[in-house]
């Protein structure tokens, strides 16, 4: 028999539409995400509400093997000048790998070993990135637009964001004057 997909994807602004209650929606507003930034001081009430990043997640099984598929949407702007990004993570099995397509927008893939060497990739409209197991991965939004990923990486993978919240990433990337600035911490 031939049957209809349950989902579809939208290649254009990475919209991801299913049966009800298959799709999981998170927003992170910047008060959810504060403690990321370096410098958090004056923050007007507007910006402290508005959305950071949102995710669409869809997990069909959670089986050793199976796979996640989700996009990713991280706003343009900045805290005290430091580009909007997302928290960044290990996976807490730490060998899974993962992929991420740009959909739309400009922004940085910032990689960053157990050792805390880092490295980035430019991310552009089809830019396609390999995270390789074992690599914190965090996204930053360096342009003026949505920056909208595509991801798909093992469902039983897990989210390890305690390293990062308690030892950040050794580089923070900043709008001085209209130019992107790289300042390693
Ligand atoms: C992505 C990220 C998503 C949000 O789906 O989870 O972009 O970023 P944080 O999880 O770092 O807040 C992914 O890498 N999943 O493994
Ligand atoms: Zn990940």
């Amino acid at each position: 028999m031939i049957i209809n997909p349950k989902m579809t994807y939208s290649l254009i602004n990475g919209s991801l539409v299913g049966p009800e209650g298959s799709v999981v929606k998170g927003v992170k507003s910047l008060k959810d995400t504060l403690r990321i930034y370096a410098n958090t001081q004056g923050l007007s009430e507007d910006l402290l509400s508005a959305i950071n990043y949102r995710t669409e997640v869809y997990t069909p099984e959670t089986t050793e093997g199976s796979l996640q598929f989700a996009t990713s949407y991280v706003y343009p702007g900045t805290v005290n000048g430091e580009y909007f990004m997302t928290k960044g993570h290990f996976h807490e099995i730490s060998n899974r790998s993962e992929f991420y397509l740009c959909l739309s927008g400009e922004g940085l893939l910032v990689f960053m070993d157990r050792q805390r060497n880092w490295w980035a990739e430019r991310m552009h409209k089809e830019s396609l990135h390999y995270i390789p197991g074992h690599i914190a991965h965090r996204m930053i939004n360096t342009g003026n637009d949505v920056l909208t990923v595509q991801a798909c990486w093992n469902s039983d993978a897990g989210h390890d964001y305690g390293t990062i919240e308690n030892d950040g990433f050794p580089v923070r990337f900043f709008d001085r004057n209209g130019k992107l600035s790289i300042e390693e911490v």
